[in-house]
Formats: C-alpha cells, structure tokens, sequence
C-alpha cells in the first residue's frame, strides 16, 4: 500500500530529546563546542542509501527503487551574522583536515576545483548549489561533519553530504525551499566534483520514510512513492571492500557509460523522428515514440522500444568507434565531443551502445515489475519473495554482462549469497566495486551472513577483526530521510 509524501521542509524538522540520548550526537556536540568555543544551533542528517533495483538507469530517465539506511551524514552547526566565512571540520581529522573558505558573491558563491579529490568539495557543493537560488548575503557557519557511509561503496556516501550540507545551509540561511528544490538543486549541485550523475541518491537521502522502499521518478519532473516491502522480506548489504571512486574511474566508468546511454538514445530518436532530433534519453524517446498510444503499457513501451534498439543499434559485438559514432549522431567528430565529453571527459577505444540501451530498458522494465509485486503482495504471499529475488538476480546478470559494470568480487559475493540463502542478490549502486544487496527471510539471515564472512571476508581479507566484518556485512532496514534537529 502506498502513501503520498509531503514536500515541504517543515516536515523534516525534529526536536531532539532522542538526540540527546545518544551517545553519538552527544560526542559530535562535545567535540563541536571543544572545536568552535560555542553550541551547535541546530543537527541536520541525511542517509545513504541502498539501491533494490533499478541500476544506472537514472540518468536515462527511468524511475528507480532505492531505501534510505541507517549510515547517515551528520552536520552539526552554529551561525553568525558578522561575516560569511565558513569553517568545515569532520570528526576524522586525519583524514580530512578543516578547511575554511568565504563567500565570493553572488556569480561564484565558492570555487570548486573539480580536479581535486578533496573532502570540502562535497561541502561546497551544497553551499554552492542552494545559495545561487538565495536572495541574501549569507550567514557565517562553523560546521561539523561526521559521517558513518562507506565512502566508495555504492551507498551514496557522496550524495549523504552533499544532501546534509545543502540542508545545513538552507537552515542556515532560512530559505524557503520544497523538499523538491532542495533534491533538485543537490542533484545539480553534486556534479560539480566532476561526476555526471542521476538523481536517484539525493532523491532518497531527502524523501525517504521509515518502512518504506522509495520509488523515484524523474519525467516529467521528480516525484516519489512510498513502496510497502513485502512482509519478510529481509535485505543485508554487503560490502565487497574493493573501492571504486568515480573521481578517479570516471572517465572508464560512470561517466563513460552516460555518454553511451545519451549517445545511444540520440541516435535512435534520430532513427525514429528524423534528423532534427536531438532527444537524448530513452525515456524521452519512449514518451515521444508512445504519445498518441497511450493504451501501451509502461512495462510494453519499454518491450517494444527494445526492439527498435535492436534495429537501429549497430555494430552489436563490437561496439562503434568514436568517428562511428559521430556519424550515426549526426555530427561532426568535435562538436559530438564538445557536446558529450568535454565537461566529463572519457576514455576509451570503444562505445557500446546496443548492450547498454539493452541494459537499460530491460532494467527499468524490472523496476516497473518489481513495484508492482510488492503491490501485489498480499495475492501471492508464498512466491512473492522468489519473484523479488529473480528480478533482483536478473538485474545483476544484466548489469554484469550488458552494462559491464559489476566485478570478480561482486560476482562472487552475489554467487555465494545466492548459494546460502540469498532469494536475489546484486550489485547496488555504480558498481565496479562497492556494496551488494542480499534478499532473505529473517531466518536465514545469520547463516547467510556468516557463510559470506567464511567464504568471502576471511579469505580475501584475513586480517579483519569482527568489528570491521560486522561493518562490511550488515542487515539493513528502509530508513527515514533528511532530518533538521533543533531545540535541544
Ligand atoms: P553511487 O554509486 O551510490 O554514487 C551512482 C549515481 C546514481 C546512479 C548509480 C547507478 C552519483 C552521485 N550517483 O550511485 O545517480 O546512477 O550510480 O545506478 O553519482
Ligand atoms: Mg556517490
């Protein structure tokens, strides 16, 4: 059963006698007043999340199916009116010292050097992304950062501070923002450290609610649904521990795959409607190919749309060359690549748009069936789970052979999960690394678990004490979203 969301902030705000009884904001706040000579004025936390299914399709516009978890970004902060600096500590000092920068005015708000991995960035990018919208010189801000995602994990570590400084700054500033913008503009706003990503992460970091999978969509505009799991379902996530950065894997990576998906999706609205097309995602394709046949199903769009991929989509096994490409698009060589691949540039002999476009619109197909068999659930409660866990399975087959985004390691946690009581297993997030996500029930949980410590942790990574094994490999439950604590 589903339930609509609220999109205004106010809904968001919490006072805090929970917060202060725990251990955890109690140190961030003691650690704050040590740092800064003075009391935080307000808490603002956004999660990570994980990814159900729905991989890599965000940014071609198909809606997706992720669940906040408990791993969050804490930011605690105080504010003053006499100047606009801002100071930005974390709680692992070590590894990334305090930085502070200042207001450069309305045009730059703040510079940021996307060339460097640097910690702060991510802080900017949320200043930088809600105070282009805001009318004020903003206030000064000592912040405090402490965060529990996995960084590199597929858990969305990235989009967990850039939602959570966005908020802080909002907060901060008193602006009048929707939950919507707010997404809207994190999302915009992350891809200023150098990374072309979708929406899929800001959107669950902020619209999340306890209990529920949240599914998101992004055409015509981003909405979201709260999705009722099916009872029993349990999901662990677990970590392969092999890290994958898109700063620096980007450009064979993540951002690659996006120039072949929009690439990919030009040419076929260029096949489909002429050569002044100039779509550039599937789901726009498929909204403008379905316009005047709107009895289709979403779920048979998507089916018949895959077989014009197959038609128009050449050079299958292989893949196209980049001057291949240029001249399927339509364009010369060097507006093709100013076009695509100058702001995120790429690198790679080949592009392989037929097996990406297969990955994507099968995908969003499962997303689509998935939603529904939750829905569903209560029709069909003895298979519900196995239904689940197939889509899941498919998802990754896809996503390992046609998106080539998965890994050894990933591959063989998946392997082994499904071997031990896993109904479906797969990657979650980027890939290339990172995390998986495991559907069981809740009494195979401890044998799954342990089976993956022994068959996978203990062997390649001997030297991992329980603490570290507990942090890799964990049950998760669908968490509540952004949060602002004041008052306390
Ligand atoms: P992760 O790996 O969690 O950062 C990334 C993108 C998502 C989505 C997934 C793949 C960012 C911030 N997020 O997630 O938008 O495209 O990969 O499904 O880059
Ligand atoms: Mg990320």
């Amino acid at each position: 059963m589903s339930v609509p969301t609220t999109d205004s902030l106010d809904t968001i705000y919490s006072t805090s006698s929970l917060l202060k009884q725990s251990q955890r904001y109690d140190g961030i706040i003691t650690k704050f007043k040590e740092l800064y000579h003075e009391s935080p004025e307000f808490i603002v936390r956004s999660p990570g999340r994980v990814n159900i299914i729905g991989e890599h399709i965000d940014y071609s516009g198909f809606g997706v199916l992720p669940m906040a978890i408990e791993r969050d970004v804490v930011q605690a902060v105080s504010t003053t009116d006499k100047n606009t600096a801002v100071h930005v500590a974390n709680t692992i000092a070590s590894k990334y010292p305090a930085r502070s920068f200042d207001y450069q005015g309305k045009d730059t708000v703040v510079t940021i050097d996307a060339t460097k991995l640097e910690w702060s960035n991510y802080f900017k990018c949320g200043y930088k992304g809600m105070l282009e919208r805001a009318q004020v010189p903003p206030k000064g801000m000592n912040v405090l950062v402490d965060g529990t995602v996995p960084a590199g994990s597929g858990l969305s570590s990235s989009a967990a501070f850039v939602c959570s400084s966005a908020l802080a700054v909002v907060t901060a500033n008193q602006l009048d923002l929707s939950k919507q913008e707010l997404t809207e503009i994190a999302i915009v706003a992350e891809r200023n450290v150098g990374v072309n990503s979708g929406g899929m992460d800001q959107a669950a970091s902020v619209f999340s609610e306890k209990n529920f999978a949240l599914h998101v969509e992004f055409v015509p505009r981003l909405a979201t649904q709260p999705v009722q799991l099916p009872l029993g379902a349990c999901f662990v996530i677990a970590h392969t521990l092999v890290t994958a950065d898109k700063f620096t894997s980007g450009p064979r990576h993540y951002n690659l795959r996006v120039v072949e998906t929009k690439i990919g999706a030009r040419i076929l609205g260029r096949c489909l409607f002429g050569s002044d097309s100039t779509l550039d995602t599937y789901k726009e394709v498929m909204d403008r190919y379905f316009q005047d046949k709107l009895q289709v199903s979403e779920a048979d769009q998507m089916t018949e749309l895959l077989a014009l991929v197959e038609t128009h989509l050449t050079h299958k096994d292989r893949g196209y060359t980049q001057q291949e490409m240029a001249d399927a698009v339509g364009l010369p060589e060097q507006t093709m690549v100013a076009e695509y691949m100058t702001r995120f540039p790429v690198e790679t002999e080949t592009f392989h748009l037929y097996k990406r476009a297969h990955h994507v619109l099968t995908e969003a197909r499962r997303v689509l069936q998935f939603v529904a068999t939750c829905e569903h659930a209560s029709q069909h409660p003895d298979s519900v789970l196995e239904k689940l866990g197939g889509l899941m399975n498919e998802s990754h087959t896809s996503c390992d052979t046609m998106f080539d985004c998965s890994c050894p390691e990933l591959n063989a946690v998946c392997s082994l999960a499904r071997e031990h009581g896993a109904l479906g297993a797969r990657l979650t997030g980027a890939g290339w690394g990172g995390a998986s996500v495991l559907l069981t029930t809740q009494d195979k949980v401890p044998t799954l678990i342990h089976a993956i410590k022994d068959n996978y942790y203990r062997q390649k990574f001997p030297e991992l004490n329980d603490d570290q094994l507990n942090d890799a490999i964990f049950p998760t439950e669908p968490c509540s979203g952004a949060t602002i604590f004041t008052g306390f």
